[in-house]
């Protein structure tokens, strides 16, 4: 008998390309299709990148990445969006103006400030607008370390501190806060999870030993968002993502793609 198909979630990321597909909107698009979604993109700015780093980048104009959002979100039914890579206060804002028409459209924010190699995309301007105007419509906010010093001003060199800055940011944002650990020393990576009510959750698995860690954050916060576009609540939409990246990193461990990071998600 032909089994007919059941429509998949639609999750939209608002996100940076990656030539090498191993962060931005391709390791997105690729995390949600795992994960049984159908990925719907906006793209926020074009990179030309390998695995040993980015070789050039430009931001697309604010208006296009409106564009292409509204003409996603006005047509499809979506279930959850995603933001990465925003390069600058302007898109920032054509972001929430995109959004202000779905207020309870759950929205996952990784807020990528730079590249690992050192690639800065988001100035303090740019950190400003994302933490007073896109932070506060955010169902969850993805931050590693350096981005949660940025994002608070707490210091942050111990998992205590991890806990202190996650409270504090989502005192002051008002959605759940994941900070993830992946940055600290040690065999066992921590992520701290902080939700509305206050309560805190870590969330651990074994540190993979790998190079291919480039995109981890991005597949993290697009597997949450589709979890989220499934109906999950926050708790299971991050504890599942957490476990599927650390299965990715497991999984794609001994691949060589190139001579530098291959992609967190090598499937
Ligand atoms: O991993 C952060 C990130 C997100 N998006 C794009 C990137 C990077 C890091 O290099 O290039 C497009």
């Amino acid at each position: 008998m032909n089994k007919v198909r059941k429509k998949p979630v639609c999750v939209l990321t608002i996100a940076g390309s990656d030539s090498g597909a191993g962060a931005g909107v391709q390791a997105d698009a690729r995390t949600i299709h795992a994960l049984g979604g159908y990925a719907l993109t906006a793209i926020t700015a074009v990179t030309a990148q390998n695995t040993r780093g980015l070789a050039a980048w430009r931001a697309m104009p604010p208006a296009l990445v409106t564009a292409q959002a509204k003409a996603v979100l006005d047509d499809f039914s979506v279930g959850a969006v995603k933001t990465g890579l925003l390069p600058g206060a302007a898109t920032v804002r054509a972001v929430k103006a995109a959004l202000a028409r779905y207020p309870r459209l759950p929205l996952v924010v990784d807020p990528v400030l730079g590249s690992t190699s050192g690639t800065r995309f988001l100035d303090t301007a740019g950190i400003r607008a994302l933490k007073r105007e896109l932070l506060p419509r955010a169902t969850v906010v993805t931050p590693n370390w350096p981005e949660t010093e940025a994002l608070t001003g707490v210091r942050v060199r111990t998992h205590e501190d991890a806990e202190t800055a996650a409270r504090q940011l989502m005192d002051e944002c008002g959605g759940a806060v994941l900070v993830k650990g992946g940055h600290a020393p040690g065999g066992v990576c921590r992520d701290c999870l902080v939700t509305v009510d206050g309560r805190v959750r870590w969330l651990e698995s074994p540190r993979i030993k790998t190079s291919n860690t480039h995109g981890t954050g991005c597949v993290l916060s697009a597997a949450i968002a589709t979890h989220l576009a499934d109906g999950q609540k926050i708790e299971s939409a991050v504890a599942r993502a957490h476990e599927f990246l650390w299965r990715s990193l497991r999984t794609g461990r001994k691949i060589r793609w190139g001579s530098g990071a291959g992609p967190a998600l090598g499937l």
